[in-house]
């Protein structure tokens, strides 16, 4: 066993701590975790799952004053290295690393790591869905919601991992290697996080880090990447110079179309770059264009991505609630034909959406803005478009349902996260559904 009585600090007690915890366990560690929140706000049966198996489990401000001795220390990607509970322990000076590097030094199995700021869910969803009915048995996880640590624990019988990677993760690898690696774009969030956009960057750019020549990097050619060691493959809806193009309503692969876009139930540029991407990577698994094709034209959006919820005299609904960053809404908005009124705002992220302004005065008719930023997103778009203030999701909707005229698209595409108002983007979007399914007429 790996961790034989090594003692191990695991920081948080969400998905990543908990897996990890378990994970360390099952390799002979003597395990502590450690919460900065009270324990009656953790999960009861988290919490007794990790003590029925002799985890010892510290919250509240007790878990920031812990002194004891530890040999190692295994982050939850949300806690922040630079939090009161992540300092007090990188201060001591131990081997600290993530939950997706734990995990990957136990799972032994290729991986391939999706990143990019927009597009990471479904280019990984559809990619596992892809690989899967290839007969390359394979499982979706990450950051897409199954830790890594999890996955590696079952030891299933897989062949490849498919894995979607944050910034937050790459931040604490040391040896993490895909043999496939795919960078889809890159646009600014987590500026509340990050000191800079540099240094958001610079924590994805980590995802090649450990790479050689044996591997692959997928990436986009519109970007320019330094130092990447693997063999490079590009794809692009712009650059006639990549590997992956676009023609002819087709994705060209070399000159020869290989999926016509009218056959997938996929829209908008962004979704045809995540296809490319999952092309490519398919490819350099040893794949066919014959054998991909047939999966990738079946596959269906997932919810809160520009999911059309419902037409109602005239005006259709589209709940968009995963665009948690300003590049997110300006695909939503290009990807429209009709005017718009939008409704957008949520958690301070530490950005202004002026960048937005020259779009949202070309496409928007009316905007509704909520949450922490809605004064700021007033303030930003002044002069461009009408913008008025809801107290609630409620009266957002309500205020969208009298002004949208027929022919008219309500889009509900925050641009940033959901935690002043909600506990996630996709109770936001549930939200969002259930109250456009009560409007009457
Ligand atoms: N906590 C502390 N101290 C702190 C901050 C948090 O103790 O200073 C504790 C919290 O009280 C909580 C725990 O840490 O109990 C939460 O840990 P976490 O935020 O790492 O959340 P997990 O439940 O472990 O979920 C994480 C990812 N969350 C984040 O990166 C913020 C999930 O990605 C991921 O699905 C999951 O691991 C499994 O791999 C979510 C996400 O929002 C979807 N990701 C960001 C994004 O996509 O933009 C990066």
């Amino acid at each position: 066993m790996r961790y034989t009585d090594r003692k191990v600090a695991v920081l948080g007690a969400g998905l990543s701590g908990t897996a990890a915890a378990h994970l360390l366990k099952d390799e002979g560690a003597a395990v502590t975790v450690l919460d900065s929140a009270e324990e009656k706000t953790i999960l009861k049966t988290t919490i007794e799952g990790l003590r029925a198996r002799g985890i010892e489990v510290i919250c509240g401000p007790a878990a920031e004053r812990d002194a004891a001795r530890y040999e190692m220390v295994v982050l939850s990607p949300g806690i922040d290295p630079a939090s009161p509970l992540g300092q007090s322990f990188s201060k001591r000076g131990l081997e600290m690393i993530g939950e997706l590097e734990l995990g990957w030094r136990s799972c032994g199995l290729p991986v391939v790591a999706i990143t990019g700021t927009n597009g990471k869910t479904t280019t990984t969803e559809l990619l596992a869905q892809m690989l899967n009915a290839c007969g390359q048995k394979t499982i979706a996880c990450g950051n897409i919601g199954r830790p890594l640590s999890e996955v590696a624990r079952e030891g299933r019988d897989l062949e490849v991992l498919t894995v979607e990677v944050s910034s937050f993760q790459l931040e604490t690898i040391t040896t993490f290697r895909p043999s496939i690696s795919v960078w889809l774009n890159f646009a600014p969030d987590h500026l509340d996080r990050y000191h800079s956009l540099g240094e958001y960057r610079a924590a994805k750019l980590r995802i090649f880090d450990y790479q050689t020549a044996e591997d692959v990097a997928v990436i986009n050619a519109a970007e320019s990447l330094p130092g990447i060691k693997a063999r490079v493959v590009t794809f692009s809806a712009y650059e006639d110079q990549a590997d992956f193009r676009l023609a002819g309503g087709a994705i060209v692969y070399k000159g020869t179309p290989v999926l016509r876009l009218a056959d997938t139930k996929l829209r908008g540029s962004h979704n045809i770059e995540n296809l490319m991407a999952t092309l490519a990577v398919g490819l350099a698994r040893g794949l066919s264009f014959e054998q991909m094709v047939p999966s990738l034209c079946a596959y269906e959006p997932r919810p809160h991505r520009l999911e059309t919820v419902r037409e109602l005299a005239g005006v259709t609904y589209i709940n968009d609630s995963k665009a948690t960053n300003l590049h997110a809404v300006e695909k939503a908005l290009f990807a429209q034909t009709r005017p718009i009124v939008l409704i957008a705002g949520g958690k301070d992220k530490g950005f202004a959406y002026d960048t937005l302004r020259p779009l949202v005065a070309e496409k928007v008719r009316a905007t509704i803005l909520i949450g922490e930023m809605a004064e700021r997103i007033c303030g930003d778009w002044r002069g461009a478009v009408p913008c008025e203030i809801a107290h609630s999701i409620a009266d957002a909707v309500e205020r969208a349902h009298l002004l949208a005229q027929p022919g008219e698209v309500v889009l509900f595409s925050p641009g940033t996260s959901s935690f002043d108002m909600f506990k996630s983007y996709a109770d936001r979007g549930d939200q969002f559904r259930a109250l456009v399914h009560a409007l009457k007429k």
